[in-house]
């Protein structure tokens, strides 16, 4: 058992996105445990809101409901508990356009 390190996301790092509607999914190298979970989303304006999860379609995969998003900026801050009991952190700016 070890961290869970980020694998794969959409979006990815630092990749533009065509808005509004976007979906959020990401895939770990290890099961994570998806209700002590979370994602946050910052704002251009630098707020910052908790997405909703949706139910998780695979152990090692973590994702949210769709939103709407205006074009700008973005950061997606991940927060995971994997399967041997550590947190791990990130985050995924990328833009929409
Ligand atoms: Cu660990």
């Amino acid at each position: 058992m070890a961290h869970a390190v980020l694998v794969v996301s959409t979006p990815s790092a630092h990749a533009t996105v065509k808005g509004p509607e976007m979906t959020v999914h990401l895939k770990f190298n290890s099961r994570i445990d998806g209700t002590r979970s979370r994602l946050y989303l910052v704002e251009p304006s630098g707020q910052v809101r908790m997405l909703t999860l949706a139910p998780q379609d695979a152990a090692d995969s973590l994702a949210a409901e769709s939103v709407k998003l205006s074009a700008g900026e973005y950061t997606i801050r991940w927060q995971v508990l994997a399967a041997d009991g550590h947190i791990t952190r990130g985050e995924i700016p990328f833009v929409v356009q």
